[in-house]
């Protein structure tokens, strides 16, 4: 493949070389901010619904706070363990969730904390008396 290109690259003239140059240096060049924004770690979240409750990264606390870094780029996971019961988990301050599902699903989204984010709060939408918490951001 590389040896095949290597020589055409040798047929060509110089002009063309040097068009091939700066088209090879352009779309490289273009492309590569966004091979490093896919390559930002993600802190991951995993929250579990179950009986009617949130848990998060494992932990045994009902609809623990959930802390944010402000300016991280962040992938939540919800898992849905309640047997009959649709959920979703979202954070409507920042407009972000990942959509109800049924038992035995999960779903993810992935989101950007503001710089400067207000107050916010996570939520189940058809059960937002019951499951939801706070979002707590590191200074
Ligand atoms: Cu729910």
């Amino acid at each position: 493949m590389a040896t095949k290109l290597l020589r055409k690259v040798r047929a060509m003239t110089l002009y063309s070389r040097i068009a091939f140059l700066l088209l090879f240096t352009a779309t490289t060049g273009a492309f590569v901010p966004h091979i490093v924004d896919s390559r930002e770690p993600a802190e991951e979240i995993r929250v579990v619904a179950k009986n009617m409750t949130y848990y998060a990264n494992g932990g045994g606390d009902a609809n623990p706070a959930i802390q944010l870094t402000p300016g991280r780029l962040v992938r939540v996971t919800l898992r849905n363990e309640d047997r009959g019961m649709l959920h979703d988990f979202g954070i409507p301050a920042f407009g972000v969730g990942t959509g109800i599902i049924e038992y035995g699903k999960e779903a993810s989204f992935t989101f950007r904390v503001p710089d400067r984010p207000a107050p916010a709060s996570y939520t189940c939408t058809p059960h937002s008396a019951m499951m939801t918490g706070r979002i707590l951001f590191t200074k």
